[in-house]
């Protein structure tokens, strides 16, 4: 295992990583995502929203949470042909991961769940990665997850232990970390990571950061979002963030997780293309595509190509890391 690969992260050496002027801290993590990964491909994945609003978590900055007025229509879980028909659309535009979202508190084994493992089934088929983000899930779900061809499970931190009572009170963090362990067991690839601007000091951002780089295995995926603030969220007024930060985050998980998928997540669409290649120029080599996210609008497909026309970015290929492995392994 490289030096640079570490699970070992103390909060001092994070910290010192963060504060790091931040021109040096760019050209730091450029430098590591230019050892272990290939610069010129960033993934493009597609979020679709399958079940929607009338969650009964109190997540203080989620439009879909059933306690605030934010407009958003509850809509019951989705069809599979419709799922499959997005998933499609979404490919054809050049996804190549999809990700379907429920607002639940957890997952109950009912006949939504059946439902959901048949649209995996059916989103796997395609040749797309296919992931989910749906709450708590026990050890059993997330096998059953598995065994439908389950690529990836979405699951955020969102912040850190110490704030996390602040944003929501209706869940511990230990109930984050258990999911997240019933998916790393279920051998399922891991997306966790979280949101800037929900009030957090530096040192929230920098615990955090420490969590996800010192479980036993990094997370394959990590999405850094930038709080949307929605009217009718008790975060509503929260100041928008600065872009400066978004790149210290990215710049600071890229040197902590070398090999992670560092996804620029919510909050594009305030974004000026200069401060997206700044983003990509620091580490991240993953963007949500298509134009809405869950409930709030994104860049277009169209807007995006254009983008990576000009940086010169292309869209990575759907299961690299395992054509990889198989590869290696043939050759061996
Ligand atoms: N209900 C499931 C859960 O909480 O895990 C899955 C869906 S939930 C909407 C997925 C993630 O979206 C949250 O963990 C949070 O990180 C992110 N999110 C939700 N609302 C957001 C907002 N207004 N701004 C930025 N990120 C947001
Ligand atoms: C993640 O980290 N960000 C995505 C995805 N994982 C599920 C969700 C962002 C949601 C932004 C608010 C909305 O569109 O509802
Ligand atoms: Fe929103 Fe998920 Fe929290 Fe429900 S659990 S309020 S959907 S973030």
């Amino acid at each position: 295992m490289s030096k640079d690969i570490r699970n070992n992260w103390t909060i001092d050496e994070v910290r010192a990583i963060y504060n790091t002027p931040l021109l040096d801290l760019v050209f730091k993590a450029a430098f590591l995502h230019r050892k272990y990964n290939d610069t010129s491909e960033v993934q493009v994945c597609t979020l679709l929203s399958i079940k929607t609003g009338g969650c009964s978590e109190d997540c203080a900055y989620c439009p879909q949470a059933a306690r605030y007025n934010t407009g958003v229509d509850v809509q019951a879980l989705m069809q599979k042909d419709e799922v499959l028909q997005y998933a499609q659309k979404a490919k054809d535009a050049g996804s190549t991961r999809f990700c379907m979202g429920a607002a639940w508190r957890e997952v109950r084994d009912n006949r939504d769940f059946d439902r959901v493992l048949d649209m995996v089934k059916g989103v796997d088929e395609l040749g797309m990665e296919v992931c989910c983000t749906l709450g708590m899930l026990t050890e059993s779900q997330a096998e059953k997850l598995a065994d439908a061809g389950l690529h990836a499970y979405n699951h955020n931190l969102d912040t850190s232990a110490e704030h996390y009572g602040e944003i929501i009170t209706t869940r511990t963090y230990d109930d984050r970390l258990q999911t997240l362990g019933h998916v790393r067991k279920a051998g399922i690839t891991v997306c966790c990571g979280g949101i800037i601007g929900l009030g957090e000091t530096h040192d929230d951002r920098i615990q955090m950061l420490q969590t996800l780089a010192t479980m036993p295995q990094h997370p394959e995926s990590v999405p850094v979002n930038a709080l949307v603030a929605i009217k009718g969220t008790p975060l509503e007024n929260n100041q928008k963030i600065e872009n400066w930060d978004m790149v210290r985050m990215i710049a600071t998980a890229r040197i902590l997780m070398p090999k992670t998928m560092v996804r620029l997540s919510a909050g594009r669409t305030e974004m000026s293309l200069a401060e997206q290649a700044l983003c990509f120029m620091a580490g991240a080599n993953s963007i949500f595509a298509g134009d809405k996210l869950l409930t709030t609008p994104n860049p277009s497909f169209d807007e995006d190509n254009a983008m990576f026309d000009l940086l010169g970015l292309q869209p990575r290929k759907a299961f690299k890391e395992e054509k990889e492995y198989l590869r290696e392994m043939v050759e061996v």
